[in-house]
């Protein structure tokens, strides 16, 4: 009785995991998110939304990148040098890997506009991108490019740790993340990985490119609080107005051990 029971929850399972399998499409996704996610927002239409736009820059003299030590799977990991990546400053002085977004809001356009793709590579034994962006409840791809052992460990406060080996053959693996938070992640087997990926409960997110620049379309007109992330100077906050179809810059500028 108890393994025919066994059985059927083992049968059960199976169709869980082959339905989970299925290709998403960011239409998909959206839905996923609205089911899923505890938060409140709402997708509708934004008819003639604002843009926030803005440089992040650093105070101060243009720090080196450190340079490190590539111990494990050399043949693969060695191929190309690896730097520090918790304070990544361009010769403007501009801050890459800020994540900026809007603090609260509760409805506006849907997660299909984010601009950043739900997607995170282990290749050349770095997360790729540094920070990946996530909308609650939604799958992130896993990739290993690699061809060598990774595993995925996440440290988190309020969403469930993941820890999950990723062996070379397996190219792909999705994860979901409930809670909107920043997680920062790592792989046991090369010390040196460290990422980030921001769960996003709306999509008003953005991650600044390499010489600090953000973009935050689609943004109904209202008066906002804008948050600036970044893992080693902490956040920041200014307060922004968005015009109907209009442009607006909010710039930040953070200085070291501020
Ligand atoms: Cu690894």
């Amino acid at each position: 009785m108890n393994r025919a029971f066994s059985l059927i929850a083992l049968a059960f399972a199976l169709v869980a995991c082959g339905g989970g399998e299925k290709a998403d499409t960011g239409k998909k996704a959206t839905t996923d998110t609205a089911m899923m996610s505890s938060g409140s927002y709402e997708a509708m239409e934004v008819m003639d939304g604002g843009t926030i736009t803005g440089v992040v820059t650093f105070d101060g003299a243009v720090p080196a990148l450190k340079k490190l030590e590539i111990t494990k799977d050399v043949n693969v990991c060695g191929k190309t040098a690896h730097y520090d990546e918790s304070l990544v400053v361009s010769q403007t002085n501009g801050m890459a890997n800020v994540v900026v977004k809007i603090t609260s809001i509760a409805e506006g356009k849907g997660f299909e506009t984010m601009s950043a793709s739900s997607e995170v590579d282990q290749k050349g034994c770095a997360f790729i991108p540094h920070i990946s962006l996530v909308p609650a409840g939604a799958k992130l791809t896993i990739l290993n490019s690699d061809g060598v052992l990774h595993n995925i460990h996440t440290y988190s406060e309020i969403n469930k740790s993941v820890n999950v080996a990723q062996p070379g053959f397996k190219k792909k693996m999705t994860q979901t993340f409930a809670e909107a938070e920043m997680i920062r992640v790592a792989c046991d087997v090369h010390n040196w990985m460290g990422g980030y990926i921001a769960v996003a409960d709306h999509p008003y997110y953005a991650v600044t490119d390499a010489n600090g620049n953000f973009e935050i379309g689609g943004v109904p007109a209202g008066t906002y609080t804008l948050e600036y992330w970044q893992e080693s100077l902490g956040t920041k906050t200014a307060e922004v107005t968005v015009a109907a179809g209009a442009s607006v810059e909010a710039n930040a500028m953070f200085a070291a051990g501020s």
